[in-house]
């Protein structure tokens, strides 16, 4: 699936702003079609964003269940004759919709895009109904899973992750319009031979039988640089001008479909040309060993919680490069499809993440409650979770496969990984992994509860992900047995001959809180704790990647462990800086 854009033979129309908006605790509003009229009893809403904190309503802020979206549109009266599409970015964590009283598609998974072709439907200069449910229960099979339990004062979703399950309309909805020929899906990959660059691209074409792909490179500045026709093939660039970390050199791929000697389809694309590659402990960008600095991520800000905001998205980047940091993860589920297009401009690395979080029953009991579930079973996690799973690592790489800032793929964090049942769970993903995409590695992000010669899934990975928090919820305020303690479990993986990536190593702050003696949630404690981690790193040769959790302080659902939400940010939620920022910009600008 294509991301929807404008060009001289595609339009595009934004749906966000307010829409009609209403909860369904009753479940009552697909028997009773709610989709069939104005919806009754309607708030408004923004789209994008979460619905839960714009309301200052507990039942609104922790609902689960449907909720319903709707608003009236008018197709552009221009698009006569046009094939129309109503694409939505995402919707958490599954949705159907109906066009006036017609369904025209479902979708689960909160994080990936999916779109119905309405041209049946919509008529150009008349108006339309769109009415979408959304589902945010997250249960056995869900990626990411949780539980409805029935207790004394009504049912409760419980889920395993350490984030608020914030739901609604994130991103941006579109209508959009292309000529019945068009380009369905285009998939690029890169290679470097001396100076010159490869891009070789297979275009998917839909609507038409007899057509001609032609295609045409053009560099930053406009020239073009080659060209060819062909479905697939493969382009020269002499003495390309490469994408590199900190350098987001992109070319741009035209990509045009002729029918009977017209342009019919014109579809652009953005190409980085680099290589990736696992070369023993080293992880190669452009043959040259990098070393991720940076953090692990959330979407998550005041008011709007994961909805989608440009001004967010360009502070935070601009606050990342402040500190030096070169890369981060998109813990924990695919974020916006800006973020990654901005992130391809801006040369920063990523490690793309599923939603597949929270697959732990080991972990918990005490941090967010006993769990008294097994992880993988028949009731549990079971086949139909795995096949979800499966779709989950589809849709995200068929989504972001064109990204150059991408650099590795990463199937799930922190699941259980130290049973027979967790390995049988997990080799098929992997595969699911490797044919959707043979060009980047693929790793999972491993947890403290499984560490070396315990973990059984880690030796499917072309690298080493692992999370730690020694000194912190282990070794809590000891940061000398800390280091003996870490720096033991690091050699041992670090045995195993891959490279390794430390995605997360952190300690919750207080900002403002201080002391001069060594002291958990202190400003000072924070800084002691990583200039600790980077001791360790800065032995092992195989550690290539260290990224602190998390860049911001984020929300999370209730608990003893938790004030006000998860404090390990090194910017407060409202993205001020704790004193670790300042250290951090110490050790990773070489410029200053
Ligand atoms: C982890 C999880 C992350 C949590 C973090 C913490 O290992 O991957 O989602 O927020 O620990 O702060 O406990």
């Amino acid at each position: 699936m294509l991301r929807p854009q404008d060009s001289t033979t595609r339009e595009r129309k934004s749906l966000n702003g307010l829409w009609q908006f209403a909860l369904d605790p009753q479940s009552q509003g697909r028997s009773d079609r709610w989709f069939s009229g104005p919806l009754a009893d309607a708030t408004e809403m923004a789209v994008p964003a979460s619905f839960n904190d714009i309301t200052p309503n507990a039942a609104v802020h922790d609902y689960f269940g449907d909720v319903w979206y709707q608003r009236t549109l008018w197709v552009p009266r221009g698009w006569q004759g046009q094939r129309i599409v109503l694409h939505f970015e995402s919707a958490t964590h599954r949705a159907t919709v109906w066009v006036n009283d017609t369904e025209v598609v479902s979708h689960e998974g909160g994080y990936t895009p999916f779109e119905a072709d309405i041209t049946g439907l919509a008529v150009a200069g008349e108006q339309l109904r769109i009415t979408a449910v959304v589902d945010n229960t997250l249960n056995w099979q869900s990626i990411p899973p949780g539980v409805v339990e029935d207790t004394p004062a009504g049912k409760r979703q419980r889920y395993w992750h350490d984030f608020f399950n914030y739901a609604g309309l994130h991103r941006t909805v579109w209508l959009y319009a292309t000529n019945a020929a068009h380009l369905s899906d285009l998939t690029i990959t890169t290679d470097l031979q001396g100076d010159n660059g490869l891009v070789s691209y297979t275009a998917d074409v839909a609507g038409v039988d007899i057509s001609e792909v032609q295609v045409i490179l053009r560099d930053a500045e406009n020239n073009p640089v080659a060209s060819r026709s062909g479905a697939s093939g493969t382009l020269t660039i002499p003495a390309v001008h490469r994408w590199a970390p900190g350098e987001g050199y992109l070319y741009d791929l035209e990509v045009q479909l002729v029918h009977d000697g017209v342009v019919v389809d014109s579809y652009s694309q953005g190409v980085g040309v680099r290589t990736v590659k696992v070369d023993g402990i080293r992880f190669l960008i452009n043959g040259e060993p990098f070393q991720f600095k940076g953090f692990g991520k959330h979407e998550d800000v005041p008011v709007i919680g994961k909805g989608h905001s440009d001004a967010f998205l360009l502070h935070d980047f601009e606050l990342l490069k402040w500190t030096g940091a070169n890369s981060f993860r998109t813990s924990h589920y695919p974020y916006s499809e800006d973020v990654l297009d901005y992130a391809d401009r801006q040369g920063i690395v990523l490690i793309d993440e599923t939603a597949a979080v929270g697959l732990n029953m080991g972990l918990g009991g005490g941090i967010f409650g006993g769990q008294g579930y097994q992880t993988f079973s028949a009731e549990t996690a079971n086949a139909a979770t795995q096949e979800n799973h499966a779709q989950a690592i589809r849709e995200l790489i068929a989504r972001d496969k064109n990204h150059p800032s991408v650099v590795l793929w990463s199937i799930a964090n922190e699941p259980e990984s130290d049973t027979q049942e967790a390995e049988d769970y997990f080799r098929p993903l992997f595969d699911v992994a490797r044919k959707a995409d043979p060009s980047r590695p693929v790793g999972f992000v491993n947890v403290m509860l499984a560490p070396h010669g315990k973990c059984r899934v880690s030796q499917f990975g072309d690298v080493l992900m692992l999370n730690r928090y020694y000194g912190w919820y282990v070794n809590t305020g000891d940061l000398p047995a800390a280091e003996l303690a870490w720096e033991d479990e690091l050699n041992a993986w670090a045995g195993e001959g891959k490279p390794i990536i430390i995605t997360e190593y952190g300690a919750d702050t207080s900002p403002g809180l201080h002391s001069v003696v060594p002291t958990p949630w202190t400003e000072e404690y924070q800084v002691s704790y990583l200039d600790m981690n980077h001791r360790v790193f800065d032995r092992i040769d195989a550690v290539v990647g260290e990224q602190v959790w998390n860049f911001a302080d984020f929300a999370t659902t209730s608990g003893i462990m938790r004030v006000g939400g998860n404090k390990k940010g090194v910017f407060t939620r409202d993205r001020q800086p704790k004193t670790a920022a300042f250290a951090l910009r110490r050790r990773w600008r070489d410029d200053l």
